[in-house]
């Protein structure tokens, strides 16, 4: 993605986090939860004292039969997690200072029930599936990438949202102590990094919270211990790491449209038809490739996610709602 440089001078005071705030997350985090519900396995997978549990009784699906999987080392090695430094090998070397339990999540807004769950009363009742998915980063490479998630709808049905909630927002965890990227000024995002999407993507069948990949508990790189999974639009949309869930009535200003206007758009459908301004989206380097064996794939429109979502935005022009 863009790396813009900023000089000291140019830092806006929203980017540098006052301590009240920091430590009032971190006490509402902190707070929220007492006793752990185990799950039926008798272990909590999401806590980090199972790190490398494997999920029992996952249900298959048939999205992604027949793809070559990216190797799991390639999955959890080459990332883009800014708030752990904007290198791909940076969230693999420094997200382990991040800690995943206990989580809680806020859910807010435009819905009869809100308030913080602890993680595991999120999930309470939602069966794990196996979801096979390519991932398109806008940079214009892939990976396919086995899932272990339940589908967004089934989790936010149960806060019954209103007629007005119209979008919905997602928030990371903001947490410079333990995330060296928000205490860098290396990049233009701010924080926390923001992600929604219209409700009806939301509720959409292939949409997917993810809580680990290949069978196991997600690795703090790859977003632990939730994060969204949108397979047919450019990787940014899948935020990591959600500490907030709100409805709302008006569209959400993401953090790239904010960093980057012109470049990243609120829709980001994977779209060979439209390039970046700066780059083709007509073709992706497919995850792993090297000089001799570059790996080189076209792009499909709505990452070949067309047959289900393409309806979704039936007489929109996608050009000027890239
Ligand atoms: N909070 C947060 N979420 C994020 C990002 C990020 O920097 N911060 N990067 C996004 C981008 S650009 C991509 S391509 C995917 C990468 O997911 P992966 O590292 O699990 O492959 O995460 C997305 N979610
Ligand atoms: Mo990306």
């Amino acid at each position: 993605m863009l790396i813009k440089i900023k000089k000291t001078s140019d830092i806006c005071p929203s980017e540098i986090t006052s301590e009240s705030v920091y430590s009032s997350r971190r006490s509402f985090i902190a707070g929220a939860t007492a006793g752990v519900g185990l799950m039926a396995a008798g272990i909590s997978p999401f806590s980090s004292a199972a790190l490398s549990t494997t999920y029992p009784n996952l249900i298959t699906t048939p999205y992604g039969r027949g793809e070559t999987l990216t190797p799991y080392d390639d999955v959890t090695s080459y990332n883009n997690f800014y708030e752990f430094g904007t290198d791909k090998s940076d969230p693999k070397k420094y997200a382990h200072e991040m800690t995943v339990d206990p989580w809680s999540v806020s859910v807010e807004g435009e819905a009869d029930k809100t308030g913080v769950f602890q993680l595991e009363d999120l999930l309470k009742g939602v069966s794990l599936e196996e979801r096979i998915y390519r991932l398109r980063c806008v940079e214009a490479w892939s990976m396919v990438i086995p899932w272990v998630g339940l589908p967004l709808n089934k989790v936010l049905e149960k806060f019954k949202p209103n007629s007005k909630a119209k979008y919905v927002e997602f928030e990371t965890l903001q947490r410079p102590s333990e995330m060296r990227g928000q205490r860098s000024y290396l990049t233009s995002l701010e924080w926390p990094y923001v992600e929604g999407l219209r409700i009806d993507e939301a509720m959409h069948p292939l949409t997917i919270l993810a809580v680990g990949v290949y069978g196991k508990s997600m690795p703090n790189q790859n977003g632990a211990p939730l994060r969204l999974v949108v397979p047919w639009k450019y990787g940014f949309k899948s935020i990591k790491s959600i500490v907030k869930i709100k409805f709302t009535e008006k569209r959400p200003v993401t953090s790239w449209e904010k960093s980057g206007p012109s470049e990243y758009g609120f829709y980001s459908n994977v779209n060979p038809g439209v390039d970046h301004p700066r780059w083709s989206q007509k073709r992706e380097r497919r995850l792993p490739n090297s000089l001799f064996s570059p790996n080189r794939i076209d792009t499909a429109m709505f990452n070949g996610y067309a047959d289900e979502v393409a309806s979704l935005y039936r007489g929109m022009d996608l050009r000027k709602n890239f």
